[in-house]
C-alpha cells in the first residue's frame, strides 16, 4: 500500500456503514414537501457533515480575525488555521509543498486564473488548446477569452455514444503548436471518467502542460497529483462537502513560479511604490485581498471527515450504488440513460420520451427528492447527443438504495402524467 492508499483507507477494515454517516448530515434529517428529503444533487453541491457546520461556528465565535497582518492572538490563531488548512490541501492532494496549494473561489476560478496568467504568457497567434467534448462551460469560455485575445485555437477531442473519448484522435490532434491541454476528469453531465493518466503522458510526450477539471472527480476518488503528474488540478471547496467560496488551484511550483499574478491588491505584495511593485512569494502572489479565511478552516475540517472515512470507502460504496442506479432506472419504460461509458462514476443522466426534464424534475419535487434538469453548464455535450437538456441524479455517499427506489417510485409516477 503507497503513503496516500494508507492515508485514504484509514477505516478500511469497518464496512460502511450509510446508516450512521447520514447522521453526520443534519439537513437529510428533514422533510420536504411533507417528505423525507431524498438528495440526489451532490454533483451541484454537496451536503455538509455537522463537523464543517462546527468548524465554521467555532471560527467565528473564537477565532475570527484577519490573517498574515496582525501580531495579536486572534490574528495568530487564524492564520495558523487558515494556513493549516492549506497543509491539509496539500496532504489530501499528495502535492510536494504548501505553496503549490492556492485558494481560489473555486474550480471555475482556478481555470480563469491559469488561462489569464500561464495562457496570457505562453500563448499566441495559432498556439491550440485541446480540450474535450464534454468540458463543463467553465473549462471552455476562459480558454475561448484568451482564444480571442491571442489569436489562439481550441481544438476538442471527440467522444462516441458511451461518452468516451476518442484517444486516436486526441492522439492526432497533439501537435507543435499544443501549448495546452484542459481537461475534465470527471464528466458532470455524463459520469465519465476520463483515461487522464494516459492524456497526461502523451501531452508531455511533447512537452505540452495538463490542467485538470476536477470538481467531480476529487470529492469522489483518491487523487495523487505526484503520481498523475498532471500540472494544474483545480476543485470546489463546496463539491467536496466543505463550505461554498472557497476552490483549489494546485500547480507545480516551477509553473506557478514563472506565471504573472491573476489580481492586484494586498496580499500578493512585496513591496509597492507609485512607480513599481514586485510580487510576493508562492502562494500569496495569487491571493490577493483578504482571503476566504474561514473557506480554508471549513475544507480542511471537510478533508478530515472524508479522510476518517476513508475516500477508498465512500468511492467503492458510490460505485455499488451507480451500478444499482443504473439497473433500477432501466426498469422505467421510455427512460434512456445518457452517458454510458464503462469508465462512470456518481451521474445518472436521463431522459424520458416525450416528457421534458423540467418536468420530470418539477413532479419528483413534489416527492421530496432532489435532482437536477437542464444542460448542467455543458451545452456541447447536449448538442453531441442531440437534446435539449437531461435529468440528472448524482450520487455521493450519504445516498442509500432505499433513496434510489424512491427516485425510481417518482419517475413511475412521472410516466403514469405523461402516459
Ligand atoms: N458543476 C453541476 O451541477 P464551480 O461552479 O466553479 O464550483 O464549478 C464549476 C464546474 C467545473 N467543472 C465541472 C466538471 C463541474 O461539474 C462544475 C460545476 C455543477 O454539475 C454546477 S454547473
Amino acid at each position: 500500500m503507497t503513503a496516500i492508499d494508507a492515508r485514504h483507507a484509514t477505516t478500511a477494515t469497518q464496512p460502511f456503514d450509510v446508516t450512521r454517516v447520514r447522521e453526520d448530515f443534519p439537513i437529510l434529517r428533514q422533510l420536504v414537501r411533507g417528505k423525507p428529503l431524498v438528495y440526489l444533487d451532490s454533483a451541484a453541491t454537496a451536503q455538509k457533515p455537522q463537523a464543517v457546520i462546527d468548524t465554521l461556528v467555532r471560527y467565528y465565535t473564537t477565532e475570527n480575525a484577519n490573517v498574515h497582518r496582525g501580531v495579536h492572538y486572534l490574528s495568530q490563531q487564524a492564520t495558523d488555521d487558515y494556513e493549516g488548512g492549506r497543509s491539509k490541501v496539500r496532504a489530501f492532494l499528495n502535492a510536494k509543498e504548501d505553496r503549490e496549494i492556492i485558494f481560489v473561489r473555486g474550480t471555475t476560478e482556478g481555470i480563469n486564473l491559469v488561462a489569464a496568467t500561464y495562457g496570457r504568457k505562453n500563448l499566441g497567434p495559432d498556439d491550440e488548446i485541446i480540450m474535450t467534448a464534454m468540458e463543463h462551460h467553465s473549462n471552455i469560455v476562459p480558454w475561448q477569452i484568451l482564444c480571442q485575445e491571442q489569436g489562439a485555437k481550441l481544438r476538442v477531442i471527440p467522444m462516441n455514444e458511451r461518452g468516451e473519448l476518442l484517444m486516436e484522435e486526441y492522439e492526432k490532434l497533439l501537435n507543435p503548436r499544443t501549448k495546452m491541454v484542459s481537461v475534465v476528469h470527471q464528466s458532470n453531465a455524463l459520469g465519465t471518467l476520463n483515461p487522464v493518466a494516459e492524456i497526461i503522458r502523451l501531452a508531455h510526450q511533447q512537452g505540452v502542460p495538463v490542467l485538470l477539471d476536477g470538481a467531480q472527480a476529487v470529492p469522489h476518488m483518491v487523487i495523487d497529483v505526484q503520481s498523475l503528474d498532471c500540472d494544474f488540478l483545480t476543485f470546489s471547496g463546496h463539491k467536496l462537502f466543505g463550505p461554498t467560496g472557497i476552490g483549489v488551484l494546485y500547480g507545480k511550483a516551477a509553473l506557478l513560479e514563472a506565471m504573472p499574478p491573476y489580481q492586484g491588491g494586498g496580499d500578493m505584495i512585496r513591496s509597492v511604490t507609485f512607480e513599481r511593485t514586485t510580487y510576493n512569494d508562492l502562494p500569496y502572489k495569487f491571493e490577493a485581498g483578504t482571503p476566504h479565511i474561514e473557506g480554508s478552516i471549513g475544507l480542511g475540517a471537510a478533508i478530515d471527515y472524508l479522510t476518517a472515512l476513508g475516500l477508498e470507502q465512500t468511492a467503492a460504496y458510490e460505485h455499488e450504488l451507480l451500478a444499482y442506479g443504473t439497473g433500477r432506472l432501466s426498469e422505467v419504460p421510455g427512460l434512456t440513460i445518457i452517458g454510458t461509458a464503462r469508465e462512470k462514476a456518481g451521474v445518472l443522466s436521463f431522459v424520458l420520451e416525450n416528457v421534458h426534464p423540467h418536468d420530470i424534475g418539477t413532479i419528483l419535487d413534489t416527492e421530496g427528492i432532489a435532482i437536477r434538469t437542464g444542460h448542467h453548464c455543458c451545452q456541447p455535450v447536449m448538442d453531441r447527443f442531440g437534446i435539449p437538456a437531461t435529468a440528472r441524479a448524482s450520487l455521493a455517499f450519504y445516498n442509500t438504495r432505499e433513496e434510489i427506489d424512491a427516485l425510481v417510485a417518482g419517475l413511475h409516477k412521472v410516466v403514469e402524467v405523461f402516459g
